[in-house]
Formats: structure tokens, C-alpha cells, sequence
């Protein structure tokens, strides 16, 4: 078996200095054809086609050093099928990128009003107990990246991913979106307080956090369209995620707010936490309304 070769500590079985991967991972496609007309592998196919992963789907280049410690954070309830074609595009992309990455799914126990900006900073918390991650990628379980030059490491200013959504004809709704896919550093997010812990139901905790970044005075990264380019999983939206009427009020004060509001006031419960050969779900109780 060729499992569990990749290395933590910068050398290989033997003991061995594995070298930096290079800047520029060589084995990149550019430009992806994805289309969900096939229905996704089960969770055991997917596995078997990815088999270098450690427990709870910790991979690490098998060759060389990663250049980032990357956890891929999805904020989550019952959305199999759209994890299954995640898992299935993505997986293969993040190892051609060469990162040493972990997926968390953090699934919102409960049928209660689904909280997407709790569930984030859950993940940032709980993926930070298991490892010295150094980037965290906010993801959507819906979007599929279409170009793997469009790399899951973080820049030295917080990076917004998901420029182009075919969703929105591949342009930005508005230049202040912030929802989707995101990159921040461990430092960037604690600068922030992470994201609010108060927007219950869909919308308004990405304008939040767009707010949080340029209060502290970081700028916005973005790729151009063609690399950072995604396809959306259609769907409708759920019972318990309806619009929050109150977040366009919310919105207006989150530079009062967000010091009181965010990783220094956050209380959940884990309800389980699943190592899977692939990814890592981690079942919380928020205690929201109901
Ligand atoms: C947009 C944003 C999204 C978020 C949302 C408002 C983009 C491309 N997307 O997505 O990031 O800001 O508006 O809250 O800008 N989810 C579940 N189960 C549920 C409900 C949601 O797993 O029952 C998760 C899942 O990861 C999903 C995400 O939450 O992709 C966002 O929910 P959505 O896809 O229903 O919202 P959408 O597409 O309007
Ligand atoms: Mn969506």
C-alpha cells in the first residue's frame, strides 16, 4: 500500500529532507471541463480513486514539502449529492496543487434556522485543535473550481475566490461580494474576530465580514475571472434558510459590532466528530432559534 506517505515533519519514510515543492506545481491543468450531467461516485468510490489521505482525509504531497497548511472549512446540512461532486472534482485538484490540506465538513445539527457564518468560525476553531493550519479556505459545498491555476493558498490580504460564478454569468454581482469561496490567514481571521456569530438564515454575514476586513484596514485579493472561476450546483434554497429580514440593519453597524460579536463569543456544542478517509464532519448544536 502506498498510504500515509506524505510527511508532516518535512521528510519522507526514510527520513529523508523532502524538498520545498516549487512555486509554481507542475502538474497544474489551467482551464477544467465540469459538468454534473453524471451522477457522483458514493463516498467509498471517491475514497478508493483518492487513496493518499490520512485519517479524517489529511493529505500532504507525497514528494516534497507543501508550501501552506491549508484547512478547507464548508459550512453544512444535508447536502450529500453536492459533497459527493465536491469531493469528487476537488479532491484531485488540491492534490495537483501540492498542499498539505485537510477538508472539514461542519454540519449544523438539527433543523433549526441555519447559521453559515457560525458554522465557519466553528471550523476555523476545530480544525486549529488538530493541526498548525496556516490558511483557511471558506467554502461553499456547491461551488466547483473550473481552473486548478487558481491556487488554495493565502495571500498577504484577505482573498475573495469566487469571482466568476456561472450562477452570475461569471461576474461579480458587486465589487463588495465577499460570499462563496474565501482565503484568510489564521492571523487575518483572529484580526477580524472571525465572522459574526448572528446571522441566522440566508445572506448578510458575507457583507459582515467584507466590513470586518476593511474596518481592520485589509484589502480584498482577488484572481482575475478566468482563473478564479466556478460552477454552481443548482439548487433551491432550504427550509431554515430563508432571507434574514434583519441583516441590512445588521450590516450597517458591524464596526460597532464585531468586537462583541465573533470568535471571542462564540459557545457551540460538538455532537460528533467523524474521521472519514477523505474529509473531516464535525456535527454541531449551535443553539439558535428554532
Ligand atoms: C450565496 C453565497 C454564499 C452565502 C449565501 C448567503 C456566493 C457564490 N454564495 O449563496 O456564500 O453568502 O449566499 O448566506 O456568493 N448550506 C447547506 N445546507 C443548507 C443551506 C446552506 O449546506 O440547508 C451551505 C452550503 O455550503 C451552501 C452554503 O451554505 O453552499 C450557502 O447557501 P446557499 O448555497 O443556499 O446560498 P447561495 O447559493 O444563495
Ligand atoms: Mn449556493
Amino acid at each position: 500500500t502506498i498510504k500515509h506517505i506524505g510527511s508532516t515533519t518535512g521528510r519522507n519514510i526514510t527520513g529523508e529532507i523532502l524538498p520545498d515543492c516549487p512555486a509554481d506545481p507542475p502538474h497544474l491543468q489551467g482551464s477544467l471541463e465540469i459538468s454534473f450531467s453524471n451522477k457522483p461516485g458514493t463516498f467509498d468510490a471517491i475514497a478508493a480513486d483518492n487513496p493518499l489521505g490520512k485519517d479524517g482525509g489529511h493529505f500532504q504531497p507525497p514528494f516534497c514539502k507543501a508550501r501552506s497548511k491549508v484547512a478547507i472549512i464548508i459550512p453544512f446540512r444535508n447536502r450529500d449529492q453536492h459533497f459527493q461532486y465536491f469531493l469528487h472534482f476537488m479532491l484531485p485538484i488540491l492534490q495537483r496543487q501540492q498542499l498539505d490540506f485537510r477538508i472539514y465538513i461542519i454540519n449544523q445539527f438539527g433543523s433549526g434556522k441555519f447559521n453559515r457564518a457560525k458554522l465557519m468560525n466553528i471550523g476555523f476553531v476545530e480544525a486549529s485543535k488538530d493541526y498548525d493550519f496556516g490558511c483557511f479556505v471558506f467554502h461553499d459545498v456547491d461551488l466547483i473550481l473550473e481552473n486548478d491555476k487558481c491556487l488554495y493558498t493565502c495571500p498577504n490580504n484577505p482573498r475573495h475566490l469566487s469571482v466568476g460564478v456561472d450562477k452570475f454569468n461569471y461576474r461579480l454581482p458587486y465589487s463588495a461580494i465577499f460570499g462563496g469561496v474565501t482565503e484568510l490567514t489564521r492571523e487575518q481571521f483572529v484580526k477580524v474576530n472571525g465572522y459574526s456569530n448572528s446571522f441566522w438564515g440566508w445572506g448578510g454575514e458575507d457583507d459582515d465580514m467584507y466590513s470586518r476586513i476593511k474596518t481592520k484596514g485589509m484589502n480584498i485579493m482577488r484572481y482575475s475571472s478566468d482563473i478564479s472561476r466556478y460552477k454552481m450546483i443548482s439548487h433551491q434554497r432550504e427550509r431554515g434558510n430563508e432571507a434574514n429580514p434583519e441583516r441590512f440593519k445588521m450590516i450597517q453597524k458591524t464596526h460597532q459590532t464585531m468586537n462583541q460579536d465573533g470568535l471571542n463569543t462564540l459557545k457551540y456544542q460538538v455532537v460528533s466528530r467523524d474521521l472519514h478517509p477523505t474529509y473531516t464532519n464535525i456535527t454541531v448544536n449551535l443553539f439558535g432559534p428554532s
